[in-house]
C-alpha cells in the first residue's frame, strides 16, 4: 500500500541543513518543495513575524532550525491573483493545485482551477485582435478571430475535466521528477466555445491527416525567441470528438488568464498537456506530431508493467491516450474530527473517455464496501457527483477510501502502477477521520 505521508526521519543535521537551504532541506525531508516566493522573506523572518502569519504562538519555536519553513505557511506560499487556496508547486514556471476539499464544487469555480505552466504566459492576453490559424493539410486554410469563432460556428457550453498526466506524482516511490502534484491537478470548470470538429470540417481535413499540432503563444522558458514550451496532439479520431472545445469563455466569464485566456483548446479525457492554452494554431499532419513534449519520454509511460524504479528504454514508451478512471473525496477534509458516529462523505468521479459505473467506499481498510449514489454526468467528460452516508461503529481513528470502477469494468487500484515519469496515478483516494 502507498503511504501518502513520508514520514522519513530526522536527520542529525536538520540545523545546518536548514541553515544552508531551507527550500532544499524541506524537499529533502518533507518530499515537497515549498512555494517560491515567500522563502527569501521568511529567512529573514522573526518569531513574531512567523507567529503573526500562523495565526498563533509557536510553543517550541527553540526547536526550529532557523530558515524553517513551517508547514501551515509552506502551503500558502504564494498568492495568484484570481485564485484562491490553491497551493504552489513552483513559481516559474507557475505550478499550483487545489487542496481537494476546495474541489467540492459540482462546477469547479474559476478561482479554483489548478495552474500548470511549461513557460511563461503571453503577456497580451486580449480578445481583441486575437487569432486563430487552422492549417496543414486542409482544404483552406483559416484565420479567425473570437467574433468569427462565435458568429460562425455554434457555441456550446459543457462541464469537461480537466486531469494533469502527472497528477498524483508525490505518490511515486522511487520519486518522479516533475512537478509533485498530490491530488489536485484536476477540475472540472463549465467551458463556453466552438467544436473543435465544426471548425476543422469547416477548414476541411484532408484524407491524408493522421494527428492535430497545436501551438499556443506562451514562450519558452529560457526565453529564446520561436522557442515553444510545449506543442501537442491528438490523433484526428480524438480531434473529431463532438466534446473538444475551442474555448472563450469559462464558467460564465472570460478565462482566467493563467487557464489560457483568451482562447484554449479542451480536450477532455486526455492528459491536460493535449488541451493548448493560449491557443494560436492547429495544424494537421500527415505523422504523429512531435513537437515539445510529445517526444521522447514526454507524456508516455511503458507499454508494458514496470517495477517500481525499473530503467525502461526510450523506445518502449508509448503516448498517453484516455486517463484512467479516478475518484476524489472532496468532502470531509481529511484529519476531520466529528463527535456522532455517522458522517456524509462524498466527492467527484471520472474516467477518461468512458463514464464511471459505481464508486464505493471503504471504511475499513478494503475489507467491506459501501456502495455510494452516484449521478450521471451533466454532459459526458463532466466529473459525477457521488455520496453515501457513512456509520462508525465505535469511536477512533479512521480511514475512508473511495474506489470508482467505470462502464467496461475497470477499477482504481490500491497502490501506484509506477513508471518513470510519474503519470496516470490513479490509485485510491483516502482521507482520515477521527471519531470521539
Ligand atoms: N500553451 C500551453 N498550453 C498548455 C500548457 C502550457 O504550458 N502551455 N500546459 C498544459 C498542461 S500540462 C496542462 S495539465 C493543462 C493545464 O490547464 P490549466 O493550467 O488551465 O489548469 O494545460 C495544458 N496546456
Ligand atoms: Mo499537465
Amino acid at each position: 500500500m502507498e503511504n501518502q505521508d513520508q514520514h522519513a526521519k530526522v536527520p542529525a543535521d536538520l540545523m545546518q541543513r536548514y541553515e544552508d537551504n531551507p527550500e532544499q532541506a524541506d524537499l529533502e525531508i518533507f518530499g515537497r518543495k515549498t512555494g517560491g516566493n515567500r522563502r527569501g522573506f521568511l529567512k529573514g523572518a522573526g518569531l513574531a513575524t512567523m507567529g503573526a502569519l500562523i495565526g498563533t504562538a509557536i510553543p517550541f519555536h527553540r526547536n526550529m532550525p532557523s530558515g524553517f519553513i513551517p508547514e501551515a505557511l509552506a502551503q500558502s506560499a504564494m498568492e495568484i491573483d484570481g485564485k484562491d487556496g490553491l497551493s504552489v508547486l513552483n513559481d516559474r514556471p507557475v505550478n499550483a493545485e487545489t487542496p481537494p476539499h476546495l474541489l467540492n464544487d459540482d462546477v469547479t469555480p474559476t478561482s479554483r482551477h489548478f495552474v500548470r505552466n511549461n513557460g511563461i504566459p503571453p503577456e497580451n492576453t486580449s480578445a481583441d485582435g486575437w487569432s486563430l490559424t487552422i492549417d496543414g493539410l486542409v482544404g483552406k486554410p483559416m484565420e479567425l478571430s473570437i467574433a468569427d469563432l462565435k458568429s460562425k460556428f455554434e457555441v456550446v457550453t459543457e462541464r469537461l475535466v480537466i486531469e494533469c498526466g502527472g497528477n498524483g506524482r508525490a505518490a511515486f516511490d522511487p520519486p518522479a521528477k516533475g512537478n509533485q502534484w498530490t491530488l489536485g491537478a484536476v477540475a472540472c470548470s463549465e467551458w463556453t466555445g466552438v467544436r473543435l470538429r465544426d471548425v476543422l470540417q469547416a477548414a476541411g481535413v484532408k484524407d491524408n491527416v493522421v494527428y492535430t499540432a497545436h501551438v499556443g503563444a506562451d514562450s519558452h522558458l529560457s526565453g529564446k525567441e520561436g522557442k515553444l514550451a510545449i506543442s501537442r496532439g491528438v490523433p484526428i479520431d480524438k480531434a473529431m470528438n463532438p466534446h473538444n472545445l475551442i474555448a472563450f469563455g469559462m464558467n460564465g466569464a472570460d478565462l482566467h488568464p493563467m487557464n489560457g485566456a483568451p482562447l484554449r483548446l479542451v480536450v477532455p479525457g486526455w492528459p491536460g498537456s493535449c488541451s493548448q492554452k493560449w491557443l494560436k494554431r492547429v495544424w494537421l499532419r500527415d505523422q504523429v506530431h512531435d513537437g515539445p513534449k510529445m517526444t521522447g519520454k514526454a507524456y508516455r509511460v511503458p507499454g508494458y508493467p514496470v517495477e517500481a524504479g525499473q530503467k525502461v528504454p526510450k523506445s518502449d514508451f508509448e503516448i498517453i491516450q484516455a486517463m484512467p478512471v479516478k475518484s476524489l473525496i472532496t468532502t470531509p477534509e481529511t484529519r476531520t474530527k466529528i463527535t456522532g458516529r455517522s458522517l456524509k462523505v462524498a466527492g467527484h468521479a471520472w474516467a477518461g473517455d468512458d463514464a464511471v459505473a459505481r464508486v464505493d467506499l471503504s471504511i475499513d481498510f478494503g475489507a467491506t464496501w459501501i456502495q455510494t449514489d452516484l449521478a450521471s454526468p451533466a454532459n459526458p467528460y463532466a466529473w459525477q457527483r457521488f455520496g453515501a452516508e457513512v456509520s462508525f461503529p465505535m469511536a477512533g481513528y479512521y480511514e475512508v477510501w473511495a474506489r470508482a470502477t467505470d462502464t467496461q469494468g475497470r477499477a482504481q487500484p490500491f497502490g501506484i502502477a509506477w513508471n518513470p515519469k510519474g503519470y496516470l496515478n490513479n490509485s485510491m483516494h483516502r482521507v482520515s477521520v477521527y471519531v470521539s
